[in-house]
């Protein structure tokens, strides 16, 4: 058996956030039903398709392992439908625009009324305050929960980055919660509500950049390159390019062919407890017990000096190469690999971290697997479902409708 196999999970949920955290759940064996609106569907279906009338990749990635059932919950057939559906479930999750499942008529308390185990999770763009009402894309979360404003080169503009953290973060985060509140279930016997913002998520996961904020009040941030280099800080975490969050300075490398190849750099971190080895690797022994070099605290305040000298090796290795070398000496390095790279790894095929799908419309591709592994539950990713494909045998398995009432339910426009 699956983790969570005999989970019923109702997924009305659309675009990113909400799917990444059902597809998690499904990749653990729970029976994810999607709900989609008759002829239109989530609308990423839709939206970056790199070949006509085929579910797009940013759908599909999305959707794995899910069953897909068009219904009107507008239609008074449809409320029906949908009714008995919250009956039969566990879990319903979804990250419309706020308001909209109370504009369906189906108020968390109507949801408790119809089935008190149920666990009623969502995303919104905020939480509870002046922004509550706001639709809430990706980069707006990025913003709002400080990653833009500490992301990006001193004094250059905000940078948004490439990791879905507002919308695959608080996924991560409402499955996390979804599944706490089963296991609370087992004691209490009720459902409850399970909210996450994406805006907290990001905050959440930027909690450095807070706890910098903090230590700001005492004094420069001695551990940002700006602080060596003599640039004063301002009243606010600034940007802090390549430089480490933590304790142990590290920045972004050139790496030989750099020129040329635009992903050909290393990450490069002087970690104290090895900084030995690190002089004698870039040619620098006399560095090991110079007074000005030899500790963590003189090295701060002539950073940009180590770095310049590290890079004047790096640049002489392949980023591998650079890899080879510095890993048996517990030097932590990191190559910056191209989506391309990432791809073309063998290694991560085997773990099952990227995996080749066949989709009966678009034939093979690859998309991410289920990045968290369990020995006793292992995720097998199954293609996503086409739109409306499992109507039928929902509508007869989890309502119990006859062909009959199947078909007056098409002939009223519901399903
Ligand atoms: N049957 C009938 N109506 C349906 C339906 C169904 N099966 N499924 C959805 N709808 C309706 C909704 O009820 C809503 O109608 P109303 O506006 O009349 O209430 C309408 O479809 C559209 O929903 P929406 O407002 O959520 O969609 P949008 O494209 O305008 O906004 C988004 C998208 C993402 C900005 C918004 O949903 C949002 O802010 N969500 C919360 C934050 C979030 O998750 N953001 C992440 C986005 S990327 O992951």
């Amino acid at each position: 058996m699956k983790a969570l196999e005999g989970v019923r999970i109702l997924d009305m949920t659309h675009v990113q956030s909400g799917p990444t955290c059902t597809q998690l759940l499904a990749w653990f064996g729970a029976d994810v039903i999607k709900v989609e609106r008759p002829g239109v569907g989530d609308a990423t279906r839709g939206q970056l398709q790199d070949i006509p009338d085929v579910d797009s990749l940013y759908f599909t990635m999305l959707n794995h392992n899910k069953r897909s059932v068009t219904l009107n919950t507008k239609a008074d057939k449809g409320k029906e439908i949908f009714t008995k559906l919250i009956e039969e479930c566990d879990v319903m999750v979804e990250n419309f625009a706020p308001g909209a499942l109370d504009r369906m008529g189906f108020s968390w308390e109507r949801i408790q009324e119809i089935n008190p185990r149920m666990i009623y999770a969502s995303v919104k763009g905020f939480g509870p305050g002046p922004y509550a009402d706001c639709k809430v894309y990706e980069n707006v979360a990025q913003c709002a929960g400080g990653s833009a404003s500490t992301t990006g080169m001193l004094g250059e503009v905000p940078m948004v980055t490439g990791a879905q953290i507002g919308d695959s973060g608080t996924g991560l985060n409402l499955a996390f919660g979804i599944v706490t509140a089963l296991f609370h279930r087992t004691h209490s016997g009720k459902g409850q509500r399970v909210e996450c913002a994406m805006q907290d998520g990001v905050l959440n996961l930027c909690r450095v950049k807070l706890r910098d904020q903090q230590r700001l009040a005492h004094g420069p941030l001695d551990e940002y390159s700006q602080a060596g280099s003599g640039v004063p800080f301002g009243d606010a975490v600034p940007r802090a390019g390549n430089d480490s969050g933590g304790g142990q300075p590290g920045r972004i490398l050139k790496c030989k062919g750099w020129e040329t190849d635009p992903d050909s750099y290393t990450y490069f971190i002087t970690q104290a407890a090895v900084w030995k080895n690190v002089c004698d690797v870039i040619g620098k022994p006399e560095w090991k017990e110079d007074p000005d070099y030899a500790t963590p605290k003189a090295r701060l305040q002539r950073l940009d000096e180590v770095f310049d000298a590290i890079e004047v090796w790096t640049m002489t290795k392949g980023k591998f190469e650079v890899m080879e070398i510095c890993n048996p000496l517990n030097i932590p390095v990191g190559p910056i690999l191209s989506m391309k790279e990432i791809a073309e790894d063998m290694s991560l095929r085997e773990t099952g971290t990227i995996v080749e799908v066949d989709h009966p419309e678009r034939g093979k591709y690859l998309t991410v697997g289920n990045p968290v592994k369990l020995s006793d539950s292992p995720s097998e990713v199954v293609r996503s479902p086409l739109l409306g494909e499992h109507t039928d045998e929902i509508l007869k398995e989890v309502v119990g409708f006859s062909d009959e009432e199947i078909k007056i339910a098409k002939d009223e426009g519901a399903v």
